[in-house]
């Protein structure tokens, strides 16, 4: 059991969906503790930071450019194994194929209009967080529930 930060987003087809609360309550309810979070929309530079591992692939073009297409919400969570636990709460890349139950597989019926992204490792979440936040913006307090889940 590791506890571990991970960085989530809601994509722009996730906000215009209006679907922040619900991503927000799933998260919550599994016992993931929130500790940053904000609204933005993401420059092209930094989309293609984030997006740097698929560069070269044919649909890197169209990933930062709808990532830029309109505000994302940018979150960093923290709990035991919250990168895998975040990852199964999400579902598969593709909506289409995700499993009903997880975020993509109720929302999703698409492989690139698919709601959210999380961080698959922790290099990843090391490489992805700076983009969208400051240290000082990373919370550190105790929600205080914490014996309860
Ligand atoms: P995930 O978001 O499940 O980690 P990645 O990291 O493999 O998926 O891909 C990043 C994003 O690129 C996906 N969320 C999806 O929007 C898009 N993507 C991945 N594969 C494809 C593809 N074959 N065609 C179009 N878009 C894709």
């Amino acid at each position: 059991m590791a506890v571990e930060k991970t960085l989530i987003l809601i994509k722009p087809d996730g906000v215009k969906r209006r679907l922040t609360g619900e991503v927000i309550k799933r998260l919550e309810q599994k016992g993931l503790n929130i500790k940053g979070l904000k609204m933005m929309k993401l420059s092209v530079e930094k989309a293609e930071k984030h997006y740097s591992v698929h560069n070269g692939k044919p649909f890197f073009k169209d990933l930062v450019s709808y990532i830029t297409s309109g505000p994302i919400i940018a979150m960093v969570a923290q709990g035991n194994n919250s990168i895998s636990v975040v990852r199964g709460l999400v579902g598969a890349t593709d909506g289409s194929k995700a499993a009903p139950g997880t975020i993509r597989g109720d929302f999703s019926i698409s492989i690139d209009k698919n709601i959210i992204h999380a961080s698959d490792s922790v290099e990843s979440f090391n490489h992805e967080y700076p983009i969208f936040f400051e240290e000082p913006e990373i919370l550190d307090f105790s929600y205080g529930d914490e014996k309860l889940f």
